[in-house]
C-alpha cells in the first residue's frame, strides 16, 4: 500500500494536472466528469485525505459537518470560494485554499470580450448571419456604441479588476473604481477612486463587476443602483451571478435605460438561469468561460497542487482562505 495521501478529485482536470496528481498522490479521478451530489461526495470522501473540488460542488455547513474527519483540506480549483461555507470549514478544522493570480488575465479577456460584444451587438449580429437574415447594409444598420475614450467603472479592484482596468486603458478608457479600501497609488495607475458604489455609478459608461460573492455583495447591483448609471450604460459581469439582481437588470435592458449587458456568470447557472435573458437582443451571454483557456486551467490545477503539496509537507499553503 502506498503511503501517498489520497485525493478526491471531483471533476476531470487537464491532462498535465492529472499526471502530476497521479505521480505525487493517490488520486480518485472522475474520468466521466460527472457532477456529484452532496451524498455522493460524502460517500466518495471515505478514506480520503483531501479534496480537490471546483465551484460546481457545494460545501455547505451540512456537507462539511458530514465529511469524514480524515479529510484535512479542500484545495479548490477556483479563485472564488463562495461554494464553501468557510466558517463551517474553520469549525471542523478543514484547511481551504483557492487559486488566485493564475486566472486574472483570462478572466479580464472575457470581461473585455463581453464589453465589446455588448457594445457592438456581436451576438445579435452573429445570430443574424447564421440565420441568413442579413439582407442589406446601410449607414443605420446595427449601430452599436463605441467604447474608446469612454469611462470604465470597476467594482472590486482586486487582481482581476486591476488587469481588466489595464486592458480597458488600451482603449483610452478613463478608469473609475470602488473598492472596500482605496488602493496604493502604484496599483491605482491613475484610476479614480469613489468611496461608495453609489458615488461610482454615475461615472460608468461601462460597469464591470469583479467583487467576490459574499453576504455583503449579494444583490449589490439592484434596481436603485442601476438607476444611478448614466443612460445607455453597459453592465458586464464576470464575478458571480448573485451580485446582480436579474429582474432589475432585465427591466433596465427592456426599458432601454441600459444599452446592453455582457454576462458570463448567472444566478442558477447552468440550468436555471433567468429565461428572460434568452429573449433579449441586448445581452451578450457566455457560459462561465472566464478562466477557460488551456494555459489558465493548467495554471489553476498546478496552483491547487502547490497548495496540496504544502499541506502534506507540513507547511502553510500559499493560498489559504480558511
Ligand atoms: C472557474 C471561477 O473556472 O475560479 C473561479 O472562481 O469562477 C471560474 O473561472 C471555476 O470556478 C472553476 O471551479
Amino acid at each position: 500500500m502506498s503511503d501517498k495521501p489520497v485525493i478526491l478529485v471531483t471533476r476531470k482536470l487537464p491532462d498535465l494536472v492529472e499526471a502530476r496528481l497521479a505521480r505525487d498522490y493517490q488520486p480518485i479521478f472522475n474520468p466521466d466528469d460527472r457532477l456529484y451530489s452532496a451524498d455522493e461526495l460524502i460517500e466518495l470522501a471515505d478514506g480520503v485525505d483531501a479534496i480537490l473540488p471546483c465551484h460546481t460542488e457545494k460545501f455547505s455547513a451540512d456537507v462539511i459537518a458530514r465529511l469524514p474527519d480524515r479529510v484535512r483540506a479542500l484545495c479548490n480549483f477556483s479563485v472564488g470560494y463562495d461554494h464553501v461555507d468557510t466558517q463551517a470549514a474553520i469549525n471542523k478544522g478543514l484547511i481551504v485554499t483557492n487559486t488566485p493570480d493564475v486566472l486574472s488575465d483570462a478572466t479580464a479577456e472575457i470581461a473585455i470580450l463581453l464589453m465589446l460584444g455588448a457594445a457592438r451587438r456581436a451576438s445579435e449580429g452573429e445570430r443574424m448571419v447564421r440565420a441568413q437574415k442579413w439582407k442589406d447594409w446601410s449607414p443605420t444598420f446595427m449601430v452599436g456604441q463605441q467604447i474608446s475614450g469612454k469611462r470604465f467603472g470597476v467594482i472590486g479592484m482586486g487582481r482581476v479588476g486591476r488587469v481588466t482596468a489595464r486592458r480597458a486603458r488600451a482603449f483610452d478608457m478613463e478608469v473609475h473604481y470602488y473598492n472596500r479600501t482605496r488602493l496604493d497609488q502604484d496599483l491605482e495607475c491613475g484610476a479614480l477612486y469613489h468611496e461608495t458604489v453609489e458615488d461610482l455609478l454615475p461615472h460608468c459608461d461601462v460597469l464591470s463587476v469583479h467583487c467576490p460573492a459574499t453576504a455583503e455583495t449579494m444583490g449589490l447591483i439592484n434596481r436603485e443602483r442601476l438607476a444611478l448609471l448614466p443612460k445607455n450604460a453597459i453592465v458586464v459581469n464576470t464575478a458571480r451571478g448573485g451580485v446582480i439582481d436579474d429582474e432589475a437588470l432585465i427591466e433596465a435592458l427592456v426599458s432601454g435605460a441600459l444599452f446592453a449587458a455582457g454576462l458570463d456568470v448567472f444566478n442558477g447557472e447552468p440550468q436555471n438561469i433567468n429565461p428572460r435573458y434568452r429573449d433579449l437582443d441586448n445581452v451578450f451571454l457566455l457560459p462561465h468561460l472566464g478562466s477557460a483557456t488551456g494555459e489558465t486551467r493548467d495554471g489553476m490545477g498546478f496552483r491547487a497542487l502547490d497548495n496540496l503539496d504544502a499541506i502534506f509537507s507540513g507547511q502553510e499553503p500559499g493560498d489559504r482562505v480558511a
